[in-house]
């Protein structure tokens, strides 16, 4: 058992190794609204892999020992990064929050770091920090910058004992776990102390040692001292532990699981999903197979009705650019949301819950009701609230309703073809209102 400790294996689950969490100061709890309002974020996955274009687990998937990765990691040069143009392009999408990997699995830092050597600053011919760049092009647009910060890592001599993945890195079968801890916590006050106010930090790869001591006390504690504001984000597949602040689920809306490792449990933190808008995260040169604009509208819409924001993907290139198909993408997003944003940003999930034929959003005595998918013109919902009015969002024409006891039918006009979705606006009557 003291052997198993000393290797930093704690037979204990995640869970019962964290204390009853504090009361949240009031920070982190308008942080946690804002974050609610915010309903849209740009998830950007980039690194070193990027210049293989065959997705971020490529040093897993093709077996890349440690040495080999290291001479690609030195070759990594992104000449054309522009951190203005790659906020503008999530500006006009409507964005309001960017997710970085700072440092993915691969444990290559996309920052500037005294911890390691094994940085963008140091390692390769690039020299420049480009979250840097990206914090202050984000701070001058109003955007709030999370970074993505990989538990996981198949490159660190520490890392030991292994977990389920990074076996065929070639690192020896020797290493000091609490001196991984250790080099972790020292990163992550690099990135809270000097990139200025973060949105959060949102952690991933946990799942490679579900067994493992993380020590999570300790790093969340030290979070919140460093920013009191900063929102933590865990990307653990589990139901949320004491020091989090939003529980995210990945390729799935909050409670499905057709990903297979998403925690049914919902929690009463804000929720989040997270998007690839093709079928990958990091950069993959031959993934065509990009979900369309109308799409990816829908599942923001779908996700707005379970009350959780969208985190959509990009990968950009190793020379720093995004891919036309994907800010193609992003543009129509921003093109729907001038139209319908004040239909999700700001809104909350509900009063009628997730639907087939579609979802509700409300702000106050507001409520949105997005119908996605029904073929007919009368639509019945289970609402009991007093309306007084109901018009479409686009064009503002009058829909005629009827209210009864139980419920509120309404006379919904014919939709263009392509339309993604059809907003009614209701407003109820303020005795009513939620
Ligand atoms: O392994 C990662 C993967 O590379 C990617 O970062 C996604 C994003 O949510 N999370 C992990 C898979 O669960």
């Amino acid at each position: 058992m003291l052997g198993l400790l000393r290797l930093g294996v704690y037979p204990v689950p995640a869970a019962a190794q964290l204390p009853p969490a504090d009361p949240v100061p009031a920070e982190r709890l308008a942080a946690r609204a804002w974050f609610r309002d915010a309903r849209l974020g740009l998830f950007i996955h980039w690194g070193v892999y990027s210049q293989l274009g065959q997705g971020e687990w490529v040093m897993q998937n093709r077996g890349i020992p440690v040495g080999t990765y290291e001479w690609l990691a030195s070759a990594f040069n992104p000449v054309k990064f522009d951190a203005r143009a790659w906020v503008a392009v999530a500006q006009a999408a409507g964005v309001r929050y960017i997710t970085i990997t700072a440092r993915h699995h691969d444990g290559f830092s996309m920052f500037a770091s005294d911890a390691a050597r094994y940085d963008i600053v140091d390692w390769t011919p690039f020299g420049r920090d480009p979250l840097r760049e990206l914090a202050e092009e984000c701070r001058r647009a109003g955007i709030r910058l999370f970074f993505y910060y990989s538990q996981l890592d198949w490159h660190h001599p520490d890392y030991f004992p292994r977990g389920r993945t990074g076996l065929a890195s070639g690192r020896p079968e020797t290493g000091d776990w609490y001196r991984y801890l250790d080099f972790m916590d020292a990163q992550l006050e690099e990135l809270l102390t000097r990139y200025g106010p973060l949105g959060g930090i949102w952690f991933d790869g946990m799942w490679d040692k579900p067994d493992a001591d993380w020590r999570l006390a300790r790093t969340y504690a030290m979070i919140h001292r460093l920013q009191p504001a900063a929102l933590i984000i865990p990307n653990h597949h589990l139901a949320p532990l004491p020091g989090e602040d939003v529980q995210t689920f990945e390729q799935d809306l909050p409670g499905a699981n057709t990903a297979g490792f998403n925690t049914t449990q919902i929690g009463t933190l804000p929720l989040e999903t997270s998007l690839t808008m093709n079928r990958s995260w990091g950069f993959n040169i031959t993934d065509t197979a990009f979900k369309s604009g109308r799409e990816l509208v829908r599942y923001l819409v779908r996700a707005a009705g379970a009350d959780a924001n969208l985190l959509l993907n990009v990968g950009p290139r190793p020379d720093g650019t995004i891919q036309p198909e994907a800010v193609e993408r992003l543009r129509e997003l921003g093109t729907w949301l001038a139209t319908y944003g004040t239909s999700i940003h700001g809104t909350r999930g509900g009063p009628v819950p997730p639907r087939d034929w579609g979802v509700t959003t409300q702000r106050g005595d507001t409520v949105f009701v997005h119908v996605l998918d029904w073929p007919d013109p009368m639509l019945a919902l289970p609402l009991d609230g007093r309306v007084r009015s109901a018009r479409m969002l686009a064009g503002g024409t009058p829909v005629p309703f009827h209210q009864t006891p139980i419920g509120l039918t309404l006379t919904l006009p014919d939709s263009a073809a392509d339309d993604p979705d059809r907003v009614v606006v209701l407003e109820l009557s303020r005795r009513q209102s939620r």
